[in-house]
């Protein structure tokens, strides 16, 4: 990861108590992603210290994954443009605030993660 903008912000915008926040915020600043993708089908795992996630996904069909603060959600994932996925994310219980990712490649070969809940965190990662 090469720069992350506003994610103890996000983290706050949902909710998370700071001293979470802080745990959160020192474990994400260092993780690892790992990324495949055959056609449609993308499988993306997130590792850091604390929590790790493991994502898969076909973008058109729903999928079950959690939000940032790490409430189950579904997610619907689409092509906004044939270089970056938009993913709208619904609670599966109770009420909550309207979350979402987009996930986009760049023609200089980063991937920008942008994280929502009217708060917008971005991190840009590069590849190893
Ligand atoms: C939660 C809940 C409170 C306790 C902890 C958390 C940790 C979250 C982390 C998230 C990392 C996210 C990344 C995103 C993509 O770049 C779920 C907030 C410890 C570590 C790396
Ligand atoms: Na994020």
């Amino acid at each position: 990861m090469k720069s992350s903008e506003n994610f103890e912000e996000l983290l706050k915008a949902l909710g998370v108590n700071v001293f979470l926040r802080k745990i959160a915020v020192a474990a994400a600043s260092k993780p690892s992603v790992e990324i495949t993708q055959q056609g449609e089908s993308l499988s993306i795992q997130t590792s850091t210290s604390v929590r790790t996630t493991h994502v898969s996904f076909t973008v058109g069909e729903s999928f079950n994954e959690a939000t940032v603060d790490g409430r189950l959600c579904t997610s619907f994932p689409k092509w906004e443009t044939d270089r970056k996925i938009t993913c709208e994310q619904t609670l599966q219980k109770g009420e909550g605030p309207e979350t979402s990712w987009t996930r986009e490649l760049t023609n200089d070969g980063q991937m920008i993660l942008v994280s929502s809940r009217r708060v917008v965190c971005t991190r840009v990662y590069e590849r190893d």
